[in-house]
Formats: structure tokens, C-alpha cells, sequence
């Protein structure tokens, strides 16, 4: 049988479910321990004989890659050849801004289109400093969505900003990710597709990511298994590219290679004192700029 083209719906550790050309599905093992394949990934594959079960061969260039340091400080990649990510806070738990400056900057870096949702809109209305901040993301030019995954309210504006394109959806625990999800997908049932074990142990093995067909066009990633995480960037041009409001008023800094901490002529540092950048947003570029480059906080 010759090699077939097949994207990566699903993934289960180091098993896998694929969609053929012809949308069937098949499920898959991974030739080798080099090749890592990601949910979205475009992938090579073949079928293994007289199993039902497919082997991939290869994975075909991403276009993107959201990824991550792991545990062990290596970075791993979550999901390739996205074109939006959605970023959630919710009115419960108390939102980290932090994650979701982290997340936007990933996602500049991408160079992929991200949008801010803030779910439960029904457990609270007009806290202060969700007011200020989400209003400090559509000031730096982000689709800010309010919405209600227990009313639905706001969920069909969601629905037209995914329109046709593969997005992500990310955010802290607890946030509402999945029942966005299902709400998405029409109130069908978000059954978690489990792979059969060929041994019969009868364990299901947890999926660590899934792409969901929506009914209203575009498709959606969920990644259940994954803890709350925000991207490492490796340079101070990544940070910079990272924050658009900071990336736009740096070209005006009197310094090229300016890193907007105390630099004399700094247009960011006259931005933050004038109220143009949020002093919050900023703050969140200090933070990851020492995250990533460990300078001295004193600098
Ligand atoms: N009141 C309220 N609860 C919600 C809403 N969306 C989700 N929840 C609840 O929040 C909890 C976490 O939701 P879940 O979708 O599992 O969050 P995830 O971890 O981000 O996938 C569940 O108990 C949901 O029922 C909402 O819009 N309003
Ligand atoms: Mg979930
Ligand atoms: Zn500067």
C-alpha cells in the first residue's frame, strides 16, 4: 500500500488518531521515537498489514507551532498549523493576566491572530480590574469577547470570529475551555473518542489533544490534559514582538536595541507614564523579559 497524507486529530500519548484524505479516520502508531507528531500536524503514513492500525512515517512542515517548555525545561510542542488562538479568562477563578499576556505573545510570535474571551459572564459583571484589563487587550487591538458558556450568551460572536479556520483554545483550568466547546459543537456531547489498546488491557489511555469538527464550519483544539502553562520565549526581540503596543512605540525609542527598562529616549517608558501603554501590560513584559533572559530585576 502505498504512503498516504493524513493530518493528526487526536493524540494519546504516543498514539494517535488521523484523518485520511477521504475523512475516514484511522488510528495510528509512530514509526520510531524521533518523530513527534502534534495534534494539526500533516503527516505521512501507510497502513500496517493485517492490523487496522496505520504507522506514520513522517510529519510534513508546519506552518506553526504552539509550543511550550515541559517539565524537564525542553520545549514541547502542543499543536501545529493553527490559525487563531483563543485565549480564556473567566470571572472564576481569579484571572492570571500574566498567562494570557503570555499566551498573546505566543501567538505574535506564531504570527497567528488571537482573540480575548472572558466566560461566565453570568456569575459577575463590572469588576474594576477585569474592566481595565480587558479593555487595555481591545486597546492594543484584540477581538474582545464576553461571554456565558452556561447562558450562551456571546457564544455565536465566537462562532463567526472562528468562522472557517483551525483554532486553538487555551487558558488556566477551570476557565471553561471544554464547556465553550460543547456549546460550540451544538450541545452535542463532547465524548472523548478513546483508543482501543490492541492488547486488551482495557486501560484508556487520556487524550492529551483533540481537533473538533464544528457544525457552523472551522475547527477547534482542546487540550485537555494539558496543565496551565504560557509559552518561554528565547530572546529579547521575541518578548518585544510579543507585546504589539510595545513593539509599535519601540520603533520611536532613541536607542535601536533599546529594551525599554531604563534606557534614556525610551517611547515605551514615556508610553507607560503617559497612560498610552497599560502599566499592567508592561509590567507583564518586564516579567517575561527576566523570565527569559534572566537580567537582573534591578536593571
Ligand atoms: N457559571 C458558569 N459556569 C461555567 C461557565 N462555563 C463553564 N462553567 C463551569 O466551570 C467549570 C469548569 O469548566 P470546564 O469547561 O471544565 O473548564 P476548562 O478546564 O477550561 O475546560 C465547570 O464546572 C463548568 O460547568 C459559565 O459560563 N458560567
Ligand atoms: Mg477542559
Ligand atoms: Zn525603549
Amino acid at each position: 500500500m502505498p504512503t498516504a497524507q493524513a493530518q493528526v486529530i487526536a493524540t494519546y500519548s504516543r498514539r494517535m488518531r488521523l484523518r485520511l484524505a477521504d475523512d475516514t479516520e484511522v488510528e495510528a502508531r509512530i514509526k520510531g521515537k524521533k518523530l513527534k507528531p502534534v495534534c494539526g500536524d500533516y503527516v505521512t503514513a501507510e497502513p500496517i498489514d493485517n492490523e487496522g492500525e496505520w504507522l506514520i512515517t513522517g510529519i510534513c512542515d508546519r506552518e506553526n507551532a504552539l509550543a511550550r517548555p515541559n517539565m524537564r525545561g525542553k520545549v514541547e510542542v502542543l499543536a501545529a498549523n493553527v490559525d487563531l488562538l483563543i485565549v480564556v479568562a473567566a470571572a472564576a477563578p481569579e484571572p492570571d493576566w500574566f498567562i494570557l499576556d503570555r499566551y498573546l505573545a505566543a501567538a505574535e510570535n506564531m504570527r497567528v491572530d488571537s482573540v480575548v474571551v472572558f466566560n461566565k459572564t453570568d456569575l459577575v459583571t463590572g469588576d474594576v480590574e477585569t474592566t481595565k484589563a480587558l479593555g487595555d487587550y481591545a486597546q492594543s487591538g484584540y477581538p474582545v469577547l464576553l461571554c456565558s458558556a452556561e447562558t450562551e450568551s456571546g457564544i455565536e460572536e465566537l462562532n463567526q470570529v472562528i468562522r472557517d479556520q483551525t483554532a486553538i483554545i487555551v487558558g488556566q483550568s477551570g476557565v471553561g475551555k471544554s464547556s465553550i466547546i460543547n456549546v460550540l459543537m451544538g450541545g452535542q456531547t463532547q465524548r472523548t473518542k478513546e483508543i482501543s489498546t490492541k492488547t486488551g488491557e482495557g486501560k484508556h489511555t487520556t487524550v492529551n489533544s483533540m481537533m473538533l469538527d464544528l457544525p457552523e464550519g472551522g475547527r477547534i483544539i482542546d487540550s485537555p490534559g494539558v496543565r496551565d502553562y504560557a509559552p518561554a520565549l528565547d530572546s529579547i526581540p521575541a518578548v518585544v514582538m510579543g507585546f504589539r503596543e510595545i513593539e509599535k512605540a519601540g520603533h520611536d525609542c532613541r536607542f535601536a536595541n533599546c529594551r525599554h527598562l531604563r534606557e534614556p529616549g525610551c517611547a515605551v517608558k514615556s508610553g507607560v507614564e503617559n497612560d498610552i501603554i497599560s502599566a499592567r501590560r508592561y509590567e507583564s513584559y518586564r516579567r517575561l523579559l527576566f523570565l527569559t533572559e534572566k537580567l537582573d530585576q534591578r536593571s
